[in-house]
Order: C-alpha cells, then sequence, then structure tokens
C-alpha cells in the first residue's frame, strides 16, 4: 500500500529535508504534490528520480488530489489557514508549525517518547511535531524520567543553529562571515536575525513575552510537560550561536529529594533510548558538538556529570540536527507510527 503525500514548504529548509528523509527512509510515498508559495510555483524539485513541479498552495488545491498525509512548515500563520482544507479533503496533517501544539485536541508527539497520543488524530485530523528544541530535550529527560521515577525540575541553557530561522537565517550567516573576510562586517545586514549573528551570539530567540522570558523559552516549558504528560518546573534560556545546523542544549535536571544519581546509571538508560547515542569520554576529547550531530538522525548526549553540591541533580549537554531531528525526521517518525495505527485499526 502507497499514501499520496503533500509537502506545504516544499521549497524551505524543512521541506527540502523531508523529501530526503523521505526518500531514505523508504517511505511508501504514491503521489507526491509539492506545495508552497506563488513565488516558486513552477520551480522543480526531485524525488527517487523523478521531477515533480512545486504548485501554488491555495485553498482548493487539495480538492480531488487523494492526499492520504500533508506535511506542513510554511509557518504558523499558512498552518493557521490552509491545514482546515487539507483535512476537510481527507488528509492527515503532520504540522511542524506551532500554531496547533497548545491545542488540548491536538497530539504533540514525539515517536520515541509518546507515541501512544497519536491515536488522538481524528479528533481534529491534525498532529503537531514539538519545536525542535524540545524535541532534542525529551529524548534525553524521558529515560532518566522513567529511571529515577519522575523529575521536579530542568534548567536548559540552548545554544541554537541558523537553521532554526529557515533558509534564510544559514544564508545570513553565511553573508556575514563573507562580510567579515572581506572586511565589511560593520556594515553587513541583519535581516533573519535583529543583530548580526556572525562571531556573535543573541540571547534572544522568537518574540517577548510578558514574563520576561522569549516566546521560544515558553516553548519549551509548555510542550515538554503536554508530551511527557507531567508537570514538573523548567525553566530555559534560548540563545541563538552562529552554527548551521545542530542546536545544542546544556541541561540540569534535578530529581525528587532522595534520590542519589549514578552517571553510569543515567548513561546506560541514555545509551538504551531508541535514536540517543552517548558520546561521554572527556579524558579523550569525546563529546558530541554541532559537527556530530549535522545531517544524522539521532540525539546525542555527553558531559554527563552528577552535581558537585546535590546528589539529585545531573547535568549533561544534548545535541541534535535541527532540520532533521527537530523538524524533517520527527514529522516522517510520526507519520510512519501513523500509518501503522491505520494498518492496524
Ligand atoms: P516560498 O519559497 O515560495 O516562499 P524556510 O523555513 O526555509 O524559510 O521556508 C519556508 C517555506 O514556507 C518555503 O517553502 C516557502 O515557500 C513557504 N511559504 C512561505 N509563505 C508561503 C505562503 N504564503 N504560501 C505557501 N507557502 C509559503
Ligand atoms: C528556532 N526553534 O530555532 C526555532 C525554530 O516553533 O517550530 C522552530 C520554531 C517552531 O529558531
Amino acid at each position: 500500500k502507497t499514501y499520496n503525500v503533500a509537502v506545504v514548504g516544499a521549497s524551505g529548509a524543512v521541506g527540502e529535508e523531508l523529501f530526503r528523509v523521505l526518500e531514505e527512509v523508504k517511505f511508501p510515498v504514491g503521489n507526491l504534490l509539492p506545495l508552497a508559495s506563488a513565488r516558486s510555483a513552477g520551480e522543480e524539485i526531485r524525488f527517487k528520480g523523478k521531477t515533480y513541479k512545486i504548485e501554488e498552495l491555495t485553498e482548493t488545491v487539495f480538492e480531488g488530489r487523494d492526499i492520504d498525509i500533508a506535511f506542513f512548515s510554511a509557518g504558523g500563520n499558512i498552518s493557521a489557514q490552509y491545514a482546515k482544507f487539507a483535512v476537510e479533503a481527507g488528509a492527515v496533517v503532520i504540522d511542524n508549525t506551532s500554531h496547533f501544539r497548545m491545542d488540548p485536541k491536538v497530539p504533540l508527539v514525539v515517536p520515541e517518547v509518546n507515541p501512544e497520543d497519536i491515536e488522538l488524530w481524528e479528533d481534529t485530523g491534525i498532529i503537531a511535531n514539538p519545536n525542535c528544541s524540545t524535541i532534542q530535550m525529551v529524548q534525553l529527560l524521558k529515560p532518566l524520567y522513567d529511571l529515577y521515577g519522575g523529575i521536579k525540575r530542568v534548567d536548559v541553557s540552548t545554544y541554537q543553529a541558523t537553521s532554526g530561522a529557515g533558509k534564510q537565517g544559514m544564508e545570513e550567516l553565511v553573508r556575514q562571515m563573507q562580510d567579515f573576510f572581506a572586511f565589511r562586517l560593520s556594515e553587513t545586514e541583519c535581516r533573519a536575525f535583529s543583530h548580526q549573528i556572525a562571531l556573535n551570539v543573541i540571547p534572544q530567540i522568537d518574540k517577548p513575552q510578558p514574563n520576561g522570558y522569549t516566546k521560544e523559552e515558553m516553548k519549551m516549558v509548555n510542550e515538554t510537560n503536554k508530551i511527557m504528560h507531567s508537570d514538573f518546573a523548567v525553566s530555559a534560556t534560548c540563545v541563538r550561536v552562529p552554527v548551521l545546523r545542530s542546536h545544542s542544549e546544556a541541561i540540569t535536571i534535578t530529581f525528587a529529594e532522595g534520590v542519589d544519581v549514578s552517571v553510569e546509571a543515567a548513561r546506560e538508560a541514555l545509551a538504551n533510548f531508541e535514536n540517543v547515542k552517548v558520546i561521554d569520554d572527556l579524558e579523550k576529547n569525546e563529546y558530541p558538538m554541532p559537527i556530530t550531530a549535522t545531517d544524522t538522525d539521532y540525539t546525542y548526549v555527553g558531559r554527563i556529570r552528577k552535581d558537585n553540591f546535590a546528589s539529585n541533580m545531573l547535568h549533561l549537554w544534548g545535541v541534535a540536527d535541527q532540520v532533521r531531528v527537530g523538524a524533517a525526521t520527527n514529522a516522517v517518525r510520526i507519520a510512519q507510527k501513523w500509518i501503522k495505527l491505520e494498518e492496524n485499526a
């Protein structure tokens, strides 16, 4: 059996990666419908050796196309406006944007963590893909949550790549580095980010919120507890760094009073968790870095250590490819689980 697939945002960073991941995992794609704005309608994409023309996303484009699965990654406003037309035409929408994530009727899924929530898709026809920095964090929290029977608090600082701002974000870093080598960095243009990103770090991702945090930081708080069906405290500081496409995170986890964490046990639980790889040998200078994770489908973890002062606290360092694990690969993994559910129904 094959499934007809639409990709909204086919010309974007995540859309292009989706085609690669679908091909790599041999996803049973029947017809393929690549969609974007009128700007790129008519452009060609290649999939499994065939050429497809991008069509313009409109309210009627899904009609009569018999689409089973529609991946949306063209921004929250586009999902808000067009996801319903894909659902009305009979597709399940797997949405990469933040638009539906906190809707209580919409499941928010990281397949390694809460695959069972996919079953709720029928309520709305939509399954939401979490924010990239949340996905890679919960993949590391879940095995430790299970190991110690819960988590009391998480404090995280992120080091987020420019790919989080799409193609424009990556292009801006490259352009500004070129400007640096041409001795004109002081006149460089800032479009994707509000400050220079080359040779700099920016402690703001997304809009300010009334509580003094940013929207990205509050996504990490709210999405984490929705995915894990938990209510522990999370505090995040999200920072943009001049890296192309993998996000890193320094995570401090506090377990219940009385828990005495073991680095060895934590390492083992993480190493046994699906799609997580441990690289952790400081003596040999071994730990994951953005260049370790880029172009892979794993979430890497290292620098696992016990707090110097509290026996119930663990510190670790996680890295994953934002475009793949943080977006395209997670969406395809959701689609694979959804297919299993459909085929067993
Ligand atoms: P387009 O290239 O036609 O603008 P990225 O995250 O890399 O910036 O990509 C954003 C994606 O969302 C692109 O594929 C872009 O298409 C698509 N997109 C942006 N605005 C619209 C729109 N109004 N309708 C459909 N697709 C859109
Ligand atoms: C970033 N996390 O790194 C953002 C990008 O909610 O899907 C993804 C935004 C989202 O800039």
